[in-house]
């Protein structure tokens, strides 16, 4: 059987062609084929026809045909059609009828004929508009499945309770209000769907069905369950989230057989002992509540595979919780943990495990330390403060006493690049801040977001001087849009220096046009993602089908469950907004009253337990005299140790080998030293030397000629053969060689700043005073591919250099607008191939903030991936393998074209395979980045290849969506609502297979 379709603007009706032997066909499957009609007389040609499937096709009524099949068909699919209504007589005839699919229609009623169908067995009418069930359908007495979900029953339909047989029942989303008392009539029932109905009680007959096994409750309004619920006995998955219960349903205790329960996004406060008692438990859902605790019998629940804790109160784990080994899915975010702290228990069971056999080894220990961070713009005044606040002569200093004797005597130095220092606030409490003061010159975009972590107090730096309410995007608006999508809810404190260039009058009236513009972008932001999230919500609202079926609609195709997805980050990012403190802090550094009341806000807000529970971390003894060992002289001074002289110092720490892995996993993550236990070429060093290798980045990210002419002559100045160095040594030399050589080292400097550039053996001279050996060197190269901070130009994979130079490429300081397209060109026939090709462009777009050097950290993650490659400051042009892609980034042009990020190829059609596995690997590299900013939105779409192709200044946008969805089955073409409703080949807007993108899976 074949079916013609004519495609164009006004699509012929579709006909089928019939093969001769029709009658020795048993089953027939005509789906997906655009039908409306089946020719008069197919059914007496389909004499041994048993199963017949008409679903995705375009009918309006069940054809006449179908009648005459009456007598031997034995199921019936016309699911996915355009059904208003179904012949009584064609329904009368199915006599033999075991199953009927209904689903996804528009019937607005069933005929009562349907009860006549004394063999039914199955039967699914869900997603269509009913509102009422036949009576006959009490007659159906073989009725083993029943779906009505989707539909607009007011009240449970009392018919069913005739239905003795009825195994399975899905009647969730309908607004059912509440069950009938004798619903225990439904002794057979063994799953049932009660999802979105309205409920607010159960009665106490729904405890009589005893033979249930799978019970689906969520999305009611329950807040209790009744006392006999614990006759269910065979229940083994429950599903109670998103209900009101504010208190652990005891009634579910005693069902020892439970394997799957589901109580997320209620009200608990606390979860009962007993819950040791569901011995079988597989399966615990308890996220978006408000636990305090857990008990400790939790960790009896051996046998548990999923455990999900996240957005809740809990601060302590109970003891053995490394018992709960089976454990796979695992998520406790977004709760407020002391101990294990958050970072050790955010790495997973094993790690939970290894910290508490630590701390029965070894004493418990608070150590209140907190990151602070100076943020602000370029001679905001951040280093004068960071100096004033932690010189110790300020605390000393008598209440208004004489000011000049307080101020520092000699000014800071010019900027130095970002610094860290330790700042002990309160010697009596051992209260210390770690301070990092982050460079306000752009050029160190690129590195300040590693320095963004979770639990830190941030501290915007604003001149009060030079502030003016125009400046406000600039000087704070921005950063705290960078703060806000790096550490979504970070606590932020303002502060105002040069207070005392104002006047009183001026202060004031500059503080609160801050305190007025924070507000006013606070509100825009949230309004406006409350209006994607409602875009989000009313495409949830229609039907998956008709939002396939309008192309002109927002989120086109996207599935279910990807729109859910959306919706979930959107009430995450609502959620999740910047704590800002107000009012806004006016400081003149020369005050020491100032400073004061600084320090002592500093101090209040650090020790607040709600805000900074990570201030009061429990840790092993051990752990923290380990770390206090790495600062010690001597090893404290140099620029890393080896994975050996840690052990070392593990063991006079009390740690023995077994033991020192956890340690150093839990220093690294809280940003104590670099210990990259996943990376081959980095897991035998420790890199805990913060200051040195911060420094060691300032030198890469001055971007001052002069500053890297003369650190490059200090260099050679005095060199011979360097140990192990592979390009020509730079020996003594006569003035002129000196010139000379001078020239040479300006031109790398040029080289550096125009196309970031730079040899090894230039890049040694410049970190002169920070390495001895070759090794060193490799080492720190290593580290800085490894942060994404530049690549090795002529290293691929392992392969020796063998002798040659290599070269590192800084992608944050290529300067030329395009890149070299003959080098991207040559290699690759394109002649007349352009013509052909269909172009595939994935675009990302970043409406809100675009994160600080992304574009070049994404140009190196890049780079294992591309050959040929040609850079540019905004483009990248390269191959991957034969086929070519473009990388673009285009910055925002005002609010109305916002910041994007595109990768894009081509190919032929027949061949567009390759153009996706060509960008496939480039997207989840970008998504693999955009992790590491939660609290970011950004949106991804698929521009339409016909309008490119044409040139379209303002090409259609498919939902990104759709490159982690399978393409649909059957479907050839989609529309592109662009110039009259252009079909597009789907190969064009699916990748072949599904990409892992997870764009909002925070
Ligand atoms: N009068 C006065 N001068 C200040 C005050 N705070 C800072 N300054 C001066 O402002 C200039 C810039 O201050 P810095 O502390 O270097 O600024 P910064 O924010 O660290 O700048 P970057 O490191 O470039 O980002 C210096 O000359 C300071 O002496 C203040 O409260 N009053
Ligand atoms: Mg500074």
């Amino acid at each position: 059987v074949k079916s013609r379709t004519t495609l164009g603007p006004s699509p012929a009706s579709p006909q089928l062609v019939l093969p001769a032997n029709l009658g020795d066909i048993e089953a027939l499957n005509l789906g997906n084929n655009g039908l409306e009609e089946v020719p008069e007389g197919l059914g007496s040609a389909l004499g041994s026809l048993r199963v017949l499937v008409l679903r995705r096709n375009r009918f309006a009524r069940l054809p006449p045909a179908v009648a005459e099949l009456g007598h031997h068909l034995t199921e019936l699919d016309v699911s996915h059609n355009r059904l208003t209504a179904l012949g009584a007589e064609v329904v009368s005839a199915l006599r033999e009828l075991r199953k009927l699919n209904l689903s996804h229609n528009q019937l607005p009623a069933l005929p009562a004929q349907l009860g006549a169908l004394a063999h039914l067995e199955e039967l699914d009418v869900s997603f269509n508009r009913l509102a009422h069930l036949p009576d006959s359908l009490s007659c159906l007495s073989r009725l083993r499945t029943l779906d009505v979900d989707h539909n607009q029953l007011t009240a449970f339909p009392r018919q069913l309770l005739q239905l003795a047989a009825l195994e399975e029942l899905d009647v969730s989303s309908n607004r059912l209000r509440g069950l009938p008392e004798d619903i225990s009539a439904l002794r057979a029932l063994k799953i049932l769907w009660l999802s979105g109905a309205e409920l607010g009680t159960l009665p106490a007959g729904f405890c009589e069905l005893a033979s249930l096994e799978s019970l689906m409750l969520d999305n009611n309004g329950l807040q209790a369950l009744p006392a006999q619920f614990s006759c269910l006995q065979r229940l083994k998955m429950l599903n109670l989230s998103s209900n009101l219960f504010e208190e652990f349903p005891a009634a579910l205790l005693p069902l020892a057989g439970l394997e799957e329960l589901y109580l997320s996004r209620n009200q608990l406060t606390s979860v009962p002992s007993l819950i040791s008692g569901l011995g079988r438990l597989l399966t615990l859902w308890l996220d978006n509540n408000r636990i305090r605790y857990l008990p400790d019998s939790i960790v009896e629940l051996t046998g548990l595979e999923e455990l999900v804790l996240q957005g809740n109160q809990i601060a302590v784990l109970p003891d053995h919780f490394g018992q709960l080994s089976r454990v796979g899915l695992w998520k406790i975010k977004d709760n407020p943990l002391i101990q294990p702290p958050y970072e050790v228990c955010m790495k997973g069971i094993p790690y939970i495990a290894a910290y508490q056999k630590e701390l029965a080894h070894s004493q418990p220990a608070v150590q209140p330390r907190l990151k602070l961070l100076l943020m602000g713009h370029k001679a905001a005044g951040k280093t004068l403060l960071r100096h004033c606040l932690t010189e110790e002569r300020v605390e000393g200093c008598p209440g208004g006493g004489d000011k000049e004797k307080c101020y520092p005597p000699s000014p800071p130095p010019v900027s130095k690049g970002i610094e860290v220092t330790s700042w002990t606030a309160d010697a009596s409490r051992g209260l210390r801040f770690i301070v990092y003061d982050l460079a306000g010159d752009e050029s160190y975009e690129v590195i300040q977001p590693f320095f963004l972590s979770p639990g830190a107090l941030y501290v915007l730096v604003v001149n009060l001087a030079t502030y003016e309410p125009s400046h406000f995007p600039t000087t704070v608006g921005s950063f705290l849009h960078r703060v806000g999508a790096r550490v979504p809810h970070a606590v932020v404190c303002i502060v105002g220096t040069h207070a005392d260039l104002c006047g009183e009058r001026e202060l004031e009236e500059k503080c609160l046009d801050i305190h007025r513009q924070i507000a006013l972008q606070e509100k825009h932001d949230a309004e406006g993602l409350s209006r994607l999230a409602k875009v989000v919500d009313e495409a949830l609202a229609r039907d998956f089908e008709l939002r396939s079926a309008s192309p002109h609609a927002a989120y086109y195709g996207v599935s279910d469950k990807n729109l859910r997805r959306r919706k979930a980050h959107f009430q995450y990012l609502l959620n999740h907004r910047l704590q800002i403190l107000s009012p806004v802090l006016p400081v003149c550094c020369r005050d020491p009253r100032h400073l004061r009341r600084l320090r002592d806000k500093l101090l209040s807000v650090a020790e607040h337990r709600e805000i900074f529970p990570n201030l009061h971390r429990v840790l092993p003894r051990s752990w923290q005299v380990l770390e206090e060992l790495h600062f010690q002289p001597p090893q404290a001074q140099r620029l890393w140790l080896s994975w050996w002289d840690s052990a070392r110092l593990g063991l006079q720490a009390g740690l023995t080998e077994d033991r020192l892995q956890s340690a150093l996993s839990y220093l690294h993550e809280s940003g104590k030293l670099l210990y990259f236990e996943d990376s081959p070429a980095l897991k035998e060093h420790v890199f805990h030397n913060l200051t040195r290798l911060i420094d060691i980045l300032n030198v890469f990210f001055q971007r001052d000629p002069s500053l890297l002419l003369h650190k490059l002559l200090l260099g050679t100045s005095g060199e011979g053969k360097a140990e192990g160095e592979s390009s020509p040594p730079m020996a003594r030399s006569t003035p002129s060689q000196e010139l000379l050589r001078a020239t040479q080292l300006h031109q790398y400097v040029e080289g550096f700043l125009l196309h970031g550039l730079l040899p090894a053996h230039v890049i040694r001279l410049l970190l002169k005073p920070h390495v001895q050996a070759q090794q060193d060197l490799q080492l720190l190269l290593e580290l800085l591919e490894k942060m994404g901070l530049c690549y090795c130009l002529n290293k691929h994979k392992g392969k020796p250099l063998n002798g040659s130079t290599a070269w590192y490429k800084f992608p944050c300081y290529v300067q030329n607008e395009v890149p070299h397209a003959e080098a991207w060109i040559n290699g690759t026939n394109l002649a007349g191939q352009s013509f052909v090709a269909e172009q595939l462009q994935i675009e990302y777009s970043f409406p809100f903030t675009f994160p600080p050097g992304l574009f070049a950290r994404y140009s190196v993650q890049i780079n294992s991936h591309v050959v040929h490659r040609s850079d540019g400051k905004f483009q990248i042009f390269a191959y991957r393998g034969k086929v070519p892609v473009v990388v673009s980034y285009r910055p925002a042009k005002g609010v109305l074209q916002p910041d994007t990020l595109s990768i894009a190829s081509h190919a032929s059609l027949p061949n567009i395979w390759t153009a996706w596995q060509a960008i496939t690997p480039l997207v989840e590299e970008l998504n693999v980045l955009l992790q590491e900013w939660p609290g970011l939105h950004y949106t991804v779409h698929i521009l339409c290849s016909k309008c490119l192709k044409r040139g379209s200044p303002n090409p259609h946008a498919f939902p990104g969506e759709l490159l982690s969805q399978p393409r649909p089955e059957g479907v050839a073409e989609i529309i592109c609502p662009k110039n009259g409703s252009e079909r597009v080949n789907v190969a064009l807007v699916y990748p072949p297979t599904p990409t892992v993108i997870s764009p909002c899976s925070k």
